[in-house]
Parts: C-alpha cells; structure tokens; sequence
C-alpha cells in the first residue's frame, strides 16, 4: 500500500490503549513514522486520540539516541546477547535444580504481543515447571475476569464496540472513557448526536468523561455493589424480571435475596437520584454499562462486576445489539494475555489450571514435562515472596513494578534484595530496569510482529516497519532463546511468530472441543503470508463460529449449561479513614501521559497537557488546611509519602484527594504515588485496591526548595 506521495505504508495497530485502534505507518526514510488512523479498521474507522497521533514522535534516530538500551546489561556492563541470555538462562536452571520450580516467577505485562505472551507463558508453566507467572493485568481486569468466570463459567466479554453504536443509554462506571478510551468516547458521543443516547457516569469525582453526562452519580468511593444491588431490587419490583431468560440461570433468589439486604445510602446519593438512574436504566431497553479501573481496582472488584452483570442478566439484556455490559480493557493487548492464560491462576486458551484434565490436554500439547497443580503466586503476593527471600530468579517483562504496584518502596527494595533479577525493555531508563541484574533490549513497537486482542475480542495485526533498534530482539525471541538454552530445543524452535501463532490457534481447537469460548482454530493453518495479511478479526474463529455475541441464549459455560447471577454484599474498602488518615486517596490516568511514561513523556506535545505531579483537593479541605492554589502538600499514608502540587478543584469532595498515577523515580522522584498504596487485594481476584488508600495532607514548608520535574 502506498500513502499519497509514494511512500510504502503498512497497517498496524496502535501499542496504547484496549480500544486497538488501526494506523497506517509510513516510515519516513530518516527512521521516523508517520502516523495515521486506519480508515478500514473496525474500531476507530480512521480516527485517533491525542496519544496515538503522536506516536511519531516517540520513535526515530534522534529520540532513541539517550533513550533506547544499545546493548545488553549484565551487572551493569555492556555485554553480548550471548552472555546475557546464557546468564539468564543459567540463573533460571540453577534456581530451579537448587529450590525448586517455585523459586522461579515471571513478571508480565497486557502490553506484549500474544505471541511474546504464549511463549512466557508455556516456558514457565510447562518447562520451568511453576505456575509463578503473574502480569500487570492483576493490578487492571483481574477482577473483571474472577467476575465473568462466576457468571459465565468462562473470561467472556459478551458484546461488541457495535453496541455503543446502537445503544439508546450508556452508563459508565468507574471509567474516564473520556481520556482513556479517547476514540470509544467519540462513539459514544456519536450516538448521542445520532440517536439521542443517553450518557450517565457513575464516578466519586468528576471528570473529562461528565462534560458529556446527562447524570453524573458522584456516589462514595468503593460503593459500586450497594448502587448496582438498590437497581436489582428495583429490577424486581418494577417487574422487569425476563422470566424466559431467568430460566436459562441460576442465582436469582440468592442474589434478590442479597440484593435486598442492601443499603443504598452506602452510595451517599440522595433518593432522587437512586431514583433517576433507576428508572433511566430499567426504562431503557438498549443499555450498555461500560465498566473499568473504579470497578475492577477494588477490595470488593469482582463483587462490583457481578452485581453489573447480575442487572443485565436479571432483565436478559446481554447478547443483543446494543444492550450489554462493555468491561472496557486497559492495555493493548491484555485481552491476548487472557486468552494465553498469562494471569497465574489460569492455563492457556480459557483452560483452568485446577482442571486435571484441562492441564493434562495442554501437557500433551505441549510435551511438557512439568504441568504445576495449583495456582501461582498473584502480583502482591509475588512480590512479598520476592521480599521474603522465596523467589530466586525473576524475570520482569514489558512492566515498570516499582512504580506501579502498591507498596511500590517495598517492591522496589524487594527486587533490588532478589538474588537475581533479569528485565527486559526498551530502555535502561526506568526505575526497574535500574535495579536489573541482566537487562536485556527489546525490541519496542513498530519494530516487532504479532497480535493483539482489543476490548471487544478483535484480533489485529501488529506489523514493524523499523529495524530493530541497536540489534534488540522482540521479546518472544528472547523467551524462546532463553527456553532452548534451558535445554528445549525443540519445543521453543521458533523462527517467526507466525508459528507461534499457529500452534496457539491449534491449542486453542482443543479448549474449544473441551466446551471452552475462545477457539481460534480456524487460523491454525494460516501460512506466513496469510498470517503476514491477516486483517482485524473477532473471535471466536472455528468451523462453526466466527465473531459474534454471546449468551443471549445456548452458549453457557458453567457445568450446569447456565449463567450464574451471584450474590453480592457491599463492603467498604479496606483502609479505613481517621484522624490520622482523613483522606481517601483516589488514583488514575491523565489524557496525555501513558503509565509511567516511558513512552509518552518523549513526546513534549504530550507533555505540556499537565506536566507535573499533582493532588486535587477540594476547596472547603484546602481551607482548612491552609492550602493556597498551588502550594506544594506532603501526602502521607502508613504505607510511605510523596510531595504533590495541590489543585484545588470541587471535581473531587470533601474529604477524598486524588493523584494521577504517572510519575516515577526517573521523571519525579519525591511523587511516586503507590509508595503510598496499600497492598490490599481483592480476596477472589487479587487485584490491588489502586484507587483507596488513605492518607494525611499537609501543608510542605519547604525548608529548602529542592522539588524537580525532569523530562
Ligand atoms: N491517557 C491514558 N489512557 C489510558 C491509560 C493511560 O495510562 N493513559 N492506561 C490504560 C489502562 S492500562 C487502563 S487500565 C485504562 C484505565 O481507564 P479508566 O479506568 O477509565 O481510568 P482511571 O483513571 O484508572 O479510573 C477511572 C475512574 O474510576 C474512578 N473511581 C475510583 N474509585 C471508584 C469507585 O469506587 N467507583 C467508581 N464508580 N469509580 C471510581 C476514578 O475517579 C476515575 O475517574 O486506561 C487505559 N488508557
Ligand atoms: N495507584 C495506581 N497504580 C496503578 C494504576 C492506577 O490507576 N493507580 N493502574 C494500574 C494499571 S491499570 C496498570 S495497567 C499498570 C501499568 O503499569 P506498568 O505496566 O508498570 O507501566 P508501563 O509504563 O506501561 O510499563 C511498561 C514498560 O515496558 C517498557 N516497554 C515498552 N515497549 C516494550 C517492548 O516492546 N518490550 C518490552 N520488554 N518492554 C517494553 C516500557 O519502557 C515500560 O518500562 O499500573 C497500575 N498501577
Ligand atoms: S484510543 Fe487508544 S488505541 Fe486508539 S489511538 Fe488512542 S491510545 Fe491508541
Ligand atoms: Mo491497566
């Protein structure tokens, strides 16, 4: 394909956001990229957000230079690939033979590609032989797959971005679809201008996301299930109940039941408007409830995602153009990482780890030699086992833990303390990647091959278009490497991830015939042009089936043939406020900046949106503590501290702080904001409760002045 002045393009898909957006990439000759929206592809029809229009500016000779590792690291020093992965993989065996397969873990990311994902995976579970692979998708849909998992019996997500199209109201919950969702947000706002769509957002602070609200339900923080249980109830007496499509349940009284056990002035909102959204969500046929981080980053997450599906279920609203609840996914490809089983309590293609016969088809598939029985460690629990001394050797891939976990001090002396530690990134630059004992370069996007799967189950291409940069491999090559010096030669034979592709399609017409959702069997032949050409796609894809939605009637996963509606009790989060902690601390993303920035900070159009770290407070909290606009504040909670520039804003309410969740050791050293997270997880899911720590304000009297924002 060739853009309008001659120059070869390629299609690709966009390394930020779970919207998965197309781009057309044309290099520029001078190893730079031009970046458009892909007018073909099925998620944004062309169209971009201010992140992803400016991915041209993260890439190419002059940012790489200072940014990009050239070589890799071992203690420190340069060394040759050889060296390093002969390290890696030494370090891997001796703490295997020595401790035992349990002393081994892998730290991932939903950034990888499936392919990159598959390998890990398959390494460490078949080969290694422990099931301590974990990802950052604990700290982002850990919850939203414990919730479908009880309601489906599989991590379904039932419905399609075509929903949001056709929806007549749409209610976001826990979402700021307006910045991190940014071209899913133009859908939405389309079909308000097309259809009159209604928009409601349920949020404890308001955001981008309200400008656009009919209703904002500014309800208190972590009271999500008592909201969703009042609307159940109400379901029942309003005699919205689709009694053809209960019967094709299980649950309902036990869920009633708790439903109305409940109390909905947990939620802090006044009857009108318990009633108003009430009878906006009832009265509307066509209603989407799209959910993210304010439900899933929650003692009480996967509680949160089934009291939303018990609504949709209860009134069979789910299956069906335009109706559905929509978990809208955070990174590029953490839907990928689902279906290969990355999260250390699943298998790979939706198979569970504690089914026997399950673990023996994927043996068999496999040839593995080794199959864990139980469960691996999640990410909290990894990284105190790091702490502890337990884990060995550790491998962190395409993930920054020591600023985005909770307990982010205690993981970063936990990795530093680790006996050994290999990372693999694009840069040297982080704060990880400072305390690797191998660092090894990889390949970054646009430089790479493989898929990714978006927020609704479409799988794209991911093309490169670059050389590799200084000799970096793509990380399923340096997986696969590792593997075969380990002494797998032959199961980690890869030569192009077409065929790794190929050999996860296959597994995955297993786990179909096993009675399992996600069967891609249909592209397990594809040859490596077809692979090389493939366009975006939703699965599943087998001889029966392509695409689609799912449950609106027949296709259940559990035992029983049912879906589950499960009973949920609110509760609130874990840390309690008091006089020593009064404010809640509530976390999140900003439009411009991608995590901790290691991307988006090369781009100074990026940048200048909101450049430096910041906490809101509201004005009456401000007065009380003397707070000027501006005015720098020290933000303590029991877990560690930061210093913040404080906005003083009503977007937040009285007693509740928020801070954005970018900044880092590297870019600001004094606000690294889950220093002062607890590392409190949800007790099904395992996910960290991000978004509700507590903390004391005060004001920073500076004695000396020393606070800088480096770029
Ligand atoms: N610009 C940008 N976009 C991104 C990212 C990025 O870093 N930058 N990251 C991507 C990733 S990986 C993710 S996971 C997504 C995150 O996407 P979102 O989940 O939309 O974003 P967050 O800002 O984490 O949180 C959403 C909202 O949850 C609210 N919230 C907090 N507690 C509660 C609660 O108890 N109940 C309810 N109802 N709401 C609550 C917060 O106030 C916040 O506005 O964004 C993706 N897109
Ligand atoms: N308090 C609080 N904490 C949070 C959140 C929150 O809302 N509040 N959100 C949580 C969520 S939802 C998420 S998803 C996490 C995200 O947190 P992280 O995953 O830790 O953040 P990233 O900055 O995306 O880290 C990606 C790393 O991969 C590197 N990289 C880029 N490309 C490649 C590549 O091709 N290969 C390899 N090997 N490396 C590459 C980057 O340089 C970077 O160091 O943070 C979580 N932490
Ligand atoms: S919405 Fe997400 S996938 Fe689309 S361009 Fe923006 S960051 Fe990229
Ligand atoms: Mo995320």
């Amino acid at each position: 394909m060739m853009d309008g002045s001659g120059l070869p393009t390629t299609r690709s898909t966009c390394p930020y956001c779970g919207v998965g957006c197309g781009v057309l990439l044309t290099p520029d000759g001078n190893g730079g990229l031009l970046v458009k929206g892909d007018p073909g592809h099925p998620a944004n029809f062309g169209k971009l957000c201010s992140k992803g229009s400016a991915l041209g500016e993260t890439v190419g000779e002059e940012v790489n230079r200072g940014y990009r590792l050239r070589t890799p690291l071992v203690d420190g020093k340069p060394a040759s690939w050889d060296d390093a992965l002969q390290t890696v993989a030494d370090k891997f065996r001796a703490a295997q033979q020595e401790y035992g397969p349990d002393a081994c873990a892998f730290y991932v990311s939903g950034q990888l590609l499936t392919e990159d994902y598959y390998v890990a995976n398959k390494l460490i579970k078949g080969f290694i032989g422990t099931a301590n692979i974990d990802t950052n998708s604990r700290l982002c849909m850990a919850s939203t797959v414990a919730g479908h998992k009880r309601a489906f019996g599989t991590d379904t997500v039932p419905g399609t971005y075509e929903d949001l199209d056709e929806a007549d109201l749409i209610v976001l919950v826990g979402s700021n679809l307006a910045w991190c969702h940014p071209v899913l947000f133009q859908r939405v706002l389309a079909a308000r201008e097309k259809r009159g769509a209604r928009i409601i957002v349920v949020d404890p602070r308001r955001t981008a996301s309200c400008d656009a609200a009919d209703l904002h339900l500014k309800l208190v923080l972590g009271s999500d299930v008592a909201l969703f249980n009042d609307l159940l109830a109400r379901i029942e007496d309003a005699g919205a109940v689709d009694a053809d499509y209960i019967a094709q349940t299980d649950g309902i009284a036990e869920a009633m039941a708790a439903a109305r056990e409940n109390n909905p002035t947990e939620t802090g909102l006044t009857s009108e408007e318990l009633d108003a959204f009430a009878a906006e969500w009832i009265g509307t046929e066509k209603v989407v409830t799209v959910f993210s981080q304010g439900v899933n980053q929650s003692t009480s997450g996967a509680d949160k995602v089934n009291a939303i599906l018990n609504c949709h279920l209860a009134t069979g609203r789910i299956g069906r153009p335009g109706l559905g609840p929509l978990s809208v996914t955070g990174q590029p490809n953490a839907m990928g990482g689902r279906e290969v089983g990355g999260l250390a309590n699943m298998l790979a293609c939706h198979l569970d780890l504690e089914n026997a016969d399950h673990r023996a088809a994927v043996k068999t598939f496999w040839d593995a030699p080794e199959m864990p029985e139980a469960a691996g460690l999640k990410a909290v629990d990894m990284f105190r086992a790091v702490g502890a001394g337990k884990i060995k050797a550790l491998w962190i891939i395409h993930t920054n833990p020591a600023v985005s976990m909770p307990e982010a001090d205690a993981v970063r002396e936990a990795i530093a303390g680790c006996d050994f530690v290999a990372v693999s990134d694009v840069t040297g630059r982080t704060d990880t990647a400072r305390l690797a004992d191998v660092l090894l370069p990889a390949a970054a996007w646009a430089e790479k091959d493989g898929t990714v799967t978006n927020s609704d189950r479409t799988i794209s291409r991911q093309r490169a278009v670059l050389p590799s940069f200084a000799g970096a491999r793509a990380d399923w090559d340096i997986l696969a490497e590792v593997g075969r010096r380990m002494g797998w030669k032959d199961v980690f034979n890869y030569q192009h991830p077409a065929e790794i592709f190929r050999e996860h399609a296959a597994l995955s017409g297993i786990a179909g015939q096993m009675g399992r959702d996600f069967d891609i069997s249909g592209l397990a032949e594809l040859s490596r042009d077809e692979y090389g050409a493939l366009k975006p796609l939703r699965w599943p894809v087998s001889a029966t089936r392509q695409g689609g939605r799912f449950f609106s009637e027949g296709d259940f996963f559990h035992a029983t043939g049912k879906v589950k509606l499960v009973p949920v009790r609110w509760r609130p989060p874990a840390a309690k406020t008091g006089p020593r902690y009064p404010f809640r601390f509530n976390t999140g993303c900003l439009r411009d900046q991608w995590h901790t920035m290691t991307r988006t900070a090369l781009s100074a159009r990026l940048s200048s949106h909101l450049a430096e770290p910041f906490l809101d407070i509201h004005p009456d909290d401000a007065r009380s503590l003397g707070l000027a606009p501006a005015d720098l504040v020290s933000v303590k909670s029991p877990q560690g501290s930061a210093i913040l520039r404080s906005r003083i804003t009503d977007d937040v309410t009285t007693g509740q702080v928020f801070a954005p969740m970018h900044w880092t050791g590297e870019t600001a050293p004094s606000a690294r904001i889950d220093a002062l997270v607890a590392g409190s997880v949800d007790p099904v899911s395992g996910q960290p409760e991000s978004k509700a720590a507590v903390v004391d304000v005060r004001k920073f009297e500076a004695a000396w002045y020393g606070f800088a924002v480096s770029l």
